[in-house]
C-alpha cells in the first residue's frame, strides 16, 4: 500500500507543492523572484494561498537550458531556505547536484527533488542516503539542453513505469527507505505532448508502484500546444484541469505555480466527491 505520509505530510488528500523559482530564466516565471527577498515573499504568499510544501529551485531545467554551477545555485537558494524555514512547511530543493542537495538539506530542506531521479550527478545517491531527506524520483530522458529534440518511446507508460521502478530499486539499494520516496513521470522531460497525455491518462499504472505519485504539469508547454496559449502565465485554467485529472487518478502531490486556483478547484472536487 502507498504510505500515507511524505516528509511528514499526510497524503489523505492531494497536497500542493508550491513552486519558488530563484532563477533568471525559468520558462513560466523566470526572473520575477530572482532576488532572495522577492522569492521569500513569493513563497510566503504561496503558503497563505494553501501550499502544503514548497519547492525551491536555483536552476531552470526547461528545454534548452544549459545548467547552473552548484555554487551559483547555492548562492540563490540558501537565503531563501533560511527565509522560508520559519513558515513551518516542508521545503524541497529542486536540483540535480549532490553538493546542492547536501547543503540545502543541512540548511533545513526536508526533501530532495531531482528531475533526473538521482542519476545526473554520480554523487547524488550517496549524498541523499547520508541524510534523512525524502526524495522525489522524477523520470527524464536526456539532458535539458537536448531532451525535447526527438523523444521516442514504444509504450511510453510501460517504459516510464519500469524506469521509475528501477530508480526506486536503486535508491533502496543505496539505503534510502521506501517511506522516503515519491515518484514522478516527469511531464515534459524528454516527452512529446502525446507522451505527456498518455502518462496522465494512465496514472493508475504509476500509482501501482505503491509510492506517492507527484505530477508537475503546471503551465507546461503541452498545455500551450493544445490550447494555442503562448504565454505560460496564461495557462492557469489548463493547468488546473491537468491537476484535477491527476488528483482523480490518484496523484497525491501536485507541483504547481497557481496554488490558490488549484486549491479552490480541489476543494470543490473533494466536496462533490464526499456529497
Ligand atoms: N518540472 C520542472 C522543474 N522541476 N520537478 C519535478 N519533480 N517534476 C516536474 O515536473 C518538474 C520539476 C520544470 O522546470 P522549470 O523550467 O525550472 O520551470 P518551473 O520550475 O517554473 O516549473
Amino acid at each position: 500500500m502507498t504510505h500515507l505520509t511524505f516528509a511528514g505530510v499526510a497524503l489523505d488528500r492531494p497536497r500542493l507543492l508550491g513552486i519558488v523559482n530563484v532563477t533568471p530564466d525559468s520558462f513560466s516565471d523566470g526572473g520575477r523572484f530572482f532576488d532572495a527577498g522577492a522569492a521569500i515573499a513569493h513563497g510566503a504568499g504561496l503558503v497563505e494561498d494553501g501550499a502544503d510544501l514548497l519547492d525551491i529551485g536555483g536552476e531552470s531545467t526547461r528545454p534548452g537550458s544549459q545548467g547552473t554551477p552548484a555554487a551559483e545555485q547555492l548562492a540563490r537558494v540558501l537565503p531563501v531556505i533560511e527565509g522560508l524555514k520559519p513558515l513551518g512547511r516542508p521545503l524541497s530543493i529542486d536540483t540535480r547536484d549532490a553538493t546542492v542537495m547536501r547543503e540545502a538539506v543541512a540548511a533545513g530542506a526536508a526533501i530532495v527533488n531531482d528531475v533526473t531521479g538521482l542519476t545526473h550527478d554520480p554523487a547524488a545517491l550517496a549524498a541523499v542516503a547520508a541524510t534523512k531527506a525524502s526524495v522525489i524520483l522524477c523520470h527524464s530522458r536526456g539532458e535539458p539542453a537536448t531532451m525535447q529534440q526527438h523523444p521516442r518511446y514504444g509504450d511510453v507508460v510501460a517504459e516510464v513505469r519500469d524506469a521509475l521502478a528501477a530508480l526506486v530499486a536503486r535508491a533502496e539499494a543505496a539505503g534510502i527507505a521506501r517511506t522516503r520516496l515519491a515518484v514522478d513521470p516527469g511531464i515534459g522531460f524528454g516527452k512529446t505532448p502525446a507522451h505527456n497525455l498518455a502518462l496522465l491518462r494512465r496514472l493508475d499504472a504509476l500509482a501501482a508502484l505503491g509510492l506517492p505519485v507527484l505530477i508537475g504539469a503546471s503551465r507546461k508547454g503541452f498545455i500551450g500546444r493544445l490550447t494555442g496559449v503562448e504565454a505560460a502565465d496564461r495557462r492557469v485554467a489548463g493547468s488546473v484541469a491537468a491537476a484535477l485529472w491527476a488528483a482523480e487518478q490518484g496523484a497525491r502531490l501536485l507541483r504547481v505555480h497557481d496554488v490558490a486556483e488549484t486549491r479552490q478547484a480541489l476543494a470543490i472536487w473533494a466536496a462533490i466527491e464526499k456529497a
